[in-house]
């Protein structure tokens, strides 16, 4: 809103006209964001503790996640939050990028928010079912898939990371497509919010990552010179992903070992949906398996364990998801943490390389 309210200003003062450069507005996304979650998520843990919503932590994990009981959670309220005032302030509004990309973390939010609310606030362990969870999630993504299919001038092609004259069309495949990267990358970062920052620190790689890629992808030069598809209008969606970026950099000054706050499925569900949608709209999904490689990898152990247990009645890690294998074997919570981080951060280099290598 500030850009739709104070650029026109700028004939009458000139310093207004820095408005008009996203690179600024990224930068003061990223910042707004950070102040709103590091100034209000005590707040927020304050009112969590008093309304009692705190952790349930299942007794079949390592032992030491015990010892969390009645962590707070639903921190993930304030992440979104951040990240939906930020945006609508410094982003254009009247972009449909962006207003997609607000409603599927809204969406998506609230499929996280019934599902943490059943099981801290109704004593229901298991919150939604895996069955309801993946159909509300669903139908959040069809609404978006069919708005990409019916968007005039959308391409339904597919690029392919380092195969520039490689871009099968989709067709009508493109919607069913959109909804499995969006809801699989929901729930891989779901499945990876499992220790202190581990979620959280991935999130910012990525977040960070899209910042850069849909700022050149909506830009007609640097799209043009990267020979990558020029998306007019996607570049203010790196404001909406610098807002996430912020957010979550807030968010883990108090998620970080030992965590004040989770942020639960109200955090997690949105947040993956969020990169999802980014990935689709920039054109960019399948970079996202190689962005997100880290939940990439924590969903497949958990595809693996399954598939190995319920075939050979054998377990291939100490535990799924693999964060788990790392603890049994002895790794103390952050060195897993961070290690991991140091991964997100390599595969995040090596995604943003793979937009010159074609
Ligand atoms: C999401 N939730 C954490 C917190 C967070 C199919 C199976 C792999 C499913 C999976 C599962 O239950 N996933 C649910 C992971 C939970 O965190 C809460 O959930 C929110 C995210 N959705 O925000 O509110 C626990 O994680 C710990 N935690 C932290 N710090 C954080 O910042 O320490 C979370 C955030 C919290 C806290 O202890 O309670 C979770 O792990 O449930 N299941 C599992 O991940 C389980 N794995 C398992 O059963 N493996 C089996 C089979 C099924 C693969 C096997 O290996 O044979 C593990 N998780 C738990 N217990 N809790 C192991 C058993």
């Amino acid at each position: 809103m500030l850009y739709l309210w104070l650029y026109p200003l700028h004939t009458e003062f000139s310093f207004l006209n820095v408005f008009r450069y996203l690179s600024f507005r990224i930068i003061y996304a990223a910042v707004t964001a950070f102040l709103l979650a590091f100034v209000l998520t005590p707040m927020l843990i304050r009112k969590l503790q008093e309304m009692g919503l705190g952790q349930q932590v299942r007794d079949d994990g390592p032992s030491r996640h015990l010892a969390k009981t009645g962590t707070p959670t639903m921190g993930g309220l304030l992440i979104l939050f951040a990240v939906l005032l930020s945006t609508m302030l410094w982003a254009d509004v009247t972009n449909r990028y962006v207003w997609l990309a607000i409603l599927a973390t809204i969406g998506f939010g609230l499929v996280g928010f019934v599902d943490d609310y059943l099981k801290v606030a109704r004593n229901q362990p298991k919150g939604l079912s895996a069955s309801q969870k993946i159909l509300a999630q669903g139908l959040v993504a069809l609404g978006i898939g069919l708005f990409f299919y019916f968007l005039p001038g959308y391409s339904t092609k597919l690029s392919v990371p380092f195969f520039k004259n490689f871009t099968p069309d989709l067709g009508l495949f493109y919607i069913p497509f959109a909804i499995l990267v969006i809801v699989g990358a929901s729930n891989a970062v779901n499945l990876t919010d499992g220790l202190d920052g581990l979620a959280v620190g991935p999130v910012m790689i990525a977040a960070l990552a899209y910042t850069i890629v849909a700022y050149v992808v909506g830009n007609s030069i640097t799209s043009e010179y990267l020979l990558i598809p020029y998306i007019p209008g996607a570049g203010e969606l790196s404001v909406f992903t610098a807002a996430i970026f912020g957010s979550s950099l807030g968010f883990l000054w108090f998620n970080t070992y030992p965590a004040s706050v989770f942020m639960g499925d109200v955090g997690s569900l949105p947040l993956g949906a969020a990169l999802g949608t980014v990935a689709v709209v920039s054109k960019h999904e399948l970079l996202l398996l190689l962005v997100g490689g880290v939940f990439v990898i924590e969903a497949i152990s958990v595809i693996f364990q399954v598939a190995s247990y319920k075939s050979r009645g054998k377990r291939i890690f100490l535990m799924a998801p693999i964060h788990h294998h790392f603890e049994m074997k002895g790794w103390e919570e952050p060195k897993v943490v961070v290690r991991l981080w140091i991964i997100a951060i390599l595969l995040a280099l090596l995604s943003l390389s793979t937009l010159k290598l074609r």
